[in-house]
């Protein structure tokens, strides 16, 4: 920090223009990688009372702005160097677009005058223009007079309507200029309602409901958008006074309890299969719900009712016979209303069958959740940290891999809403130590990090962050040896196959080197006490959690994604 700063008495600059901006809108937590031009604005803001959390690669930085802005509702905040330091921030600039996770990426940039003539700057790059396409908006501020507007519509921009990812260019010229201060006070912009709700009309609610009671199979999807709106009690209220069977997409687990009577989790295909008409609330129609057609969703004709913000997701895959446009709160508070007392339940005939599927797969799965076979297999390991969770209520679950998630998202109930982070929309490796970090630095909760071994390779250098910053994050590395399987073979050539790892690594010796606890669990009791132990201390740990290389499947359950060679079956 340079002495001069402490000294200009009735001047600011740009620096502390960003900086009062920021916390004037109450945002005072930022996920960075310091280097020029903006190692000194880390710096003041730390001076400043913000914390500032420094990773080891940007992509992780982002990806835990991101999931700051998925738990808060407030934008979360990833800063970066210019070029290389941007582009490692960018995946998780798109990333956050693509799940509806309000952030904004803060990148550094070059000298604008160089840069458009390609005079080749240090770390030259048109930054905005590669940004746009990737996020909902993107912005570059020029002088600092325009600092407080231009960190307002990036707030608003991020969290009003579909939320998303903004981009903000601040080149390195704009952070030394100089102002009066009362002037660049003065300049500020606090955001006054920045997402402001937005009531569903009385006709779309009206259409709902018809919709609705004409239904003789209805089902509820809840998406990540119903957790993120945090309108917890009365999406509850909504499911447990319509009777209607509902069905969490994987980040919604926990909205209300996995062992909720009407959770249709365990009976994923009849209810798709069989239901005739279908009330999404904060969920798309995408891959992941096989874009509202085809196989997965069988013969039986659906009606569709479609609540969400974005009007322009409304018959995006298939014809939407109610749409009800507005934020989940307000929409699910009015349909309530409009329900009343006398609202009749769906016919026991439905919720009974409904109720015998779920019944007959969980207690299909239990006994296999009990085996404490060594080498493990996904379920004796699942089985253990299942309990855990079930044990541990508010701890926060992140997970990725392929069978380390596909498993674990059938396996691991979940009781709170927002308690279950995963890869998304996209199914990314890589977001897990970002993930984790973000969510205990945001909520102050114990995080167990379930990582298959390559997707904790994606970012597994952040456990020296975890372990600097101290926080109470259990990584459980599933060291299967390789990606959905440790035993492929190279048929040709001396080279390993090309899903393959080391054999018998040792990732709880990496968590070690940094001064946390590692352990290695070889059956599900040991992996129990290990991660039972870890989370009581509340300390950073490790468990490399040996499971069986021949126990997964190639992709998980969606296999079927892969294309397949008609020369290799030959
Ligand atoms: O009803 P039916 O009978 O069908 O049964 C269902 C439920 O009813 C039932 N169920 C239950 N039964 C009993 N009890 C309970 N409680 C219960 N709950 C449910 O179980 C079944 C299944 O239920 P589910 O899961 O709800 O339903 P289903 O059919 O699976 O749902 C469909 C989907 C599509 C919604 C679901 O499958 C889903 O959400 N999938 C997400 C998949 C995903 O995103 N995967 C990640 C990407 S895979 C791949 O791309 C990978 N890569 C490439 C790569 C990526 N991704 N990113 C980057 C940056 N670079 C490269 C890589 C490198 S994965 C990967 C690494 C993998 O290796 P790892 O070592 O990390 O991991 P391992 O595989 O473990 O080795
Ligand atoms: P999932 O992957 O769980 O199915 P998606 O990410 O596909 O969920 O869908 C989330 C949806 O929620 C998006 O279409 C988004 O527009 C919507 N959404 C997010 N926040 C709100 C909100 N507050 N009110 C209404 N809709 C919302
Ligand atoms: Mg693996």
């Amino acid at each position: 920090m340079s002495e001069e700063v402490e000294e200009t008495g009735n001047l600011t600059d740009g620096f502390h223009l960003v900086i009062d901006a920021l916390k004037l809108n109450d945002i005072n937590t930022v996920y960075n990688v310091p280097g020029i031009p903006i190692t000194d604005l880390g710096r003041y803001m730390q001076a400043a009372g913000m914390r500032v959390l420094s990773f080891r690669h940007e992509q992780n930085a982002g990806y835990a702005a991101a999931i700051a802005g998925y738990l808060t509702q407030k934008p979360g905040i990833c800063m970066t160097v210019s070029a290389p330091g941007f582009l490692n921030g960018l995946t998780a600039l798109a990333h956050a677009t693509t799940n509806c996770f309000p952030m904004i990426l803060i990148s550094g940039s070059s000298e604008r005058e160089i840069v458009d003539l390609q005079q080749g700057d240090y770390e030259e790059m048109d930054q905005l223009a590669i940004a746009k396409p990737l996020c909902k908006a993107a912005y570059r501020i020029l002088h600092a007079e325009d600092i407080g507007i231009g960190i307002a519509r990036c707030i608003r921009a991020a969290v009003s309507g579909r939320p998303g990812g903004v981009y903000l260019d601040l080149p390195a010229k704009l952070l030394g200029q100089v102002m009066d201060a009362d002037v660049g006070e003065g300049s500020l912009v606090k955001v006054i309602d920045a997402a402001p709700r937005q009531l569903p009309s009385p006709e779309a609610i009206g259409r709902a409901l018809d919709v609705l009671k004409d239904a003789e199979r209805p089902l509820i999807i809840l998406g990540k958008g119903a957790a993120y709106a945090q309108a917890d009690d009365a999406i509850r209220t909504l499911v447990e006074s319509s009777g209607i069977p509902y069905l969490p997409m994987s980040m919604a687990k926990g909205i209300l309890p996995d062992t909720h009577p009407q959770s249709a989790g365990a009976a994923r295909s009849l209810v798709l299969k069989d239901s005739d008409t279908v009330m999404m609330i904060g969920a798309r129609l995408n891959w992941l719900l096989s874009h509202g057609k085809g196989k997965a969703w069988g013969e039986t004709p659906k009606k569709f009712v479609h609540i969400d913000i974005e009007p322009r997701e409304m018959d995006s895959n298939v014809e939407i016979a109610a749409p009800v446009v507005g934020d989940i709160g307000s929409c699910v508070e009015a349909m309530l209303e409009g329900m009343g007392k006398g609202w009749k339940k769906p016919s026991a005939a439905w919720t009974d069958a409904v109720r015998e599927k779920v019944e007959s797969n969980v207690a299909r799965m239990a006994p296999r959740l009990q085996n404490n076979n060594v080498p493990m297999d996904y379920h004796g390991a699942l089985g253990a940290l299942r309990t855990i969770i079930k044990e541990r209520p508010d701890a926060i679950l992140v997970n990725e891999g392929a069978n380390t998630l596909d498993f674990a998202r059938s396996i691991i109930d979940m009781y709170q809403p927002r308690k279950r982070l995963d890869v998304g929309t996209w199914g990314v490796m890589g977001v897990g130590m970002g993930t984790a970090i973000a969510a205990a630095v945001e909520t102050g909760n114990p995080v167990l990090a379930v990582e298959g071994d390559s997707a904790f390779g994606f970012s597994g250098m952040e456990i020296e962050t975890i372990c600097r910053y101290n926080l109470p994050v259990c990584v459980v590395v599933f060291n299967n040896g390789g990606i959905y399987r440790g035993t492929d073979v190279n048929p040709a050539g001396e080279d390993v196959a090309t899903t393959v790892f080391v054999k018998d690594a040792r990732y709880d010796k990496m968590m070690e080197a940094f001064g946390g606890v590692g352990y290695n669990a070889t059956s599900p009791d040991e992996l129990s006490q290990a991660v039972n132990a870890a989370m009581d201390s509340g300390k950073p740990a490790l468990v490399n959690a040996v499971i069986d290389a021949e126990a997964g499947t190639e992709s998980g359950r969606i296999g079927n994604l892969n294309p397949q060679s008609v020369v290799a079956k030959k």
